[in-house]
């Protein structure tokens, strides 16, 4: 298994830098009200009615749907892209929306392996278009996760938090951003978000990043592969947006790209001991104190993956 690399910068601001690669993520300004306005009637061109529950325009069977998202939302975030960040190759944008359906929550997970992440670091730029509250979908992360353990993660492989899926709801911080302030996360960062319980919908934008010389590798297991190994297929650039797959039959063998073959892999298992040394001991919860949205999320992740990653 590879070991954490020292990652390449790609914030043109030191300290953003630092505190990206200590906790996983950082917030920053992104668009302005003007942005926010212009992309919301974007969306809503396409989208006169959300579709139910989580979306993302990546599951999109139409793929002028899914090219004209990404290069909108690149159009007007190129000037933010370029205040912020150096050295880069911007890969995809996209639309994530949760409309208004407690059927809406995203469980826990790291995002799909996009890079190799022995040289590089995949990282999303996630922006709310509204103002994020405790009932309409907020982004929920364990800091520092990205840094427990080097993995290889895809929805066919087993996720190494998987036995401790339900207590890590319980240690997410969520990140109230404004509409219009950006998280910028690691994509190996454990994250979640509860449903949207409001009344509107919650409409994100997501752009993949990642450092120039990187290039897309994505992994794939199944059970009858040589023992502990992944299959690694590189892809080009444009495998977000022609990648049929996403939100259908991600499971199954890629049909994109190309196979670079196995490689080992020990499917390492986070145990809840090692969970409350990095993150503190939590107290019990009682049943009558435990949000109807939280035992909702309990349930829907109960032995579940991230069955429709996107990116
Ligand atoms: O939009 C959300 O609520 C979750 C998004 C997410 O988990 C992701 O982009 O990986």
């Amino acid at each position: 298994m590879f070991e954490f690399p020292n990652m390449l910068p790609v914030f043109r601001d030191a300290h953003l830098q630092a505190q990206f690669e200590q906790t996983g993520y950082v917030v920053i300004p992104f668009y302005d009200e003007k942005q926010i306005s212009h992309l919301n009637q974007f969306y809503r061109q396409y989208h006169p009615v959300d579709e139910e529950g989580f979306y993302a325009s990546t599951y999109s069977r139409n793929k002028a749907y899914r090219a004209g998202a990404d290069q909108e939302i690149r159009r007007v975030a190129a000037a933010a892209i370029e205040k912020n960040f150096q050295d880069i190759r911007v890969v995809a944008g996209s639309f994530i929306v949760k409309s208004p359906s407690p059927n809406s929550a995203m469980g826990v997970h790291q995002d799909m392996t996009l890079v190799d992440e022995s040289q590089f670091t995949g990282i999303n730029i996630w922006c709310p278009l509204v103002d994020l509250t405790p009932h309409n979908g907020v982004l929920k992360v364990l800091p520092g996760s990205h840094r427990i353990r080097p993995t290889y993660r895809g929805a066919s492989i087993p996720d190494f938090y998987r036995k401790v899926r339900s207590e890590i709801l319980r240690y997410g911080q969520p990140i109230y951003l404004k509409a219009g302030q950006a998280i910028v996360f690691d994509q190996s960062i454990i994250h979640f978000s509860p449903p949207n319980l409001s009344a509107e919908s919650r409409i994100v934008t997501n752009i993949f990043f990642t450092h120039q010389d990187a290039r897309f590798q994505i992994a794939y297991y199944h059970e009858d592969m040589a023992e502990k190994a992944v299959e690694l297929f590189a892809q080009n650039d444009r495998f977000i947006v022609d990648f049929d797959q996403f939100g259908h039959d991600i499971k199954q063998r890629p049909t994109l790209g190309e196979s670079l073959g196995e490689v080992p892999y020990d499917f390492p298992e986070l145990t809840l001991q090692q969970l409350e040394e990095r993150y503190g001991k939590l107290p019990q919860l009682t049943p009558d104190r435990q949000p109807s949205w939280w035992r909702r999320l309990v349930q829907a992740v109960a032995g579940s993956t991230k069955n429709q990653d996107h990116e």
